[in-house]
């Protein structure tokens, strides 16, 4: 078992929704898996596209990286997401951030994701589920780090429920 963090956006279509469903495709291959809030974003890398939602998914993981990574794309495909440009707008991405102490580095996948530490985007959401963790190569905790990145263009925040309540 390796315990899987993983970062959730959106910011096309039913943003919401997108994200409820993402935790719902993951739920059978992650075990215990806790959720985090959903903050409300502001666009990095290309600004001019609509806010985010972003949120992140701790669990144990029943499969390999390989494996949760095609997971991943097809979760992302179902939600209706093409090839677009890499920065740009998207109806669901599913970044896996780490994958226990796994180091994987091939062409199409790398773990931890490569630009965690500096995104307060994946960091205000990860320490929701995982502030005590040092993640492989990381000089410090998601706690330490997420401080360290403050909380410009974090906006507000829904709580945990809204994504894993019953329905
Ligand atoms: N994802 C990106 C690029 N920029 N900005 C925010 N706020 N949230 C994201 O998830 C995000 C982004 C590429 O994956
Ligand atoms: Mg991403
Ligand atoms: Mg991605």
């Amino acid at each position: 078992m390796f315990d899987v963090l993983i970062g959730l956006g959106s910011n096309v279509g039913d943003r919401l929704g997108h994200l409820r469903r993402a935790v719902d495709g993951l739920r059978p291959v992650l075990r215990h898996i806790e959720v985090s809030g959903v903050y409300e974003t502001a666009p990095v890398g290309v600004l001019t596209q609509p806010p985010f939602l972003n949120a992140a998914v701790r669990g144990e993981a029943s499969i390999g990286p390989q494996r949760l990574f095609f997971l991943a794309k097809s979760l992302e495909f179902a939600a209706g997401r093409r090839p677009g440009p890499t920065l740009g707008p998207r109806q669901l991405d599913l970044d896996i951030i780490a994958f226990g102490g796994l180091v994987v580095a091939t062409a199409r996948l790398q773990i931890p994701h490569r630009a965690f530490a500096e995104r307060g985007f994946v960091l205000a959401p990860l320490a929701d589920v995982a502030a005590d963790l040092t993640l492989p190569g990381a000089n410090a905790t998601v706690r330490t780090l997420a401080g360290q990145v403050g909380r410009a263009g974090v906006g507000w925040v829904l709580p945990p429920e809204s994504l894993a309540a019953p329905r």
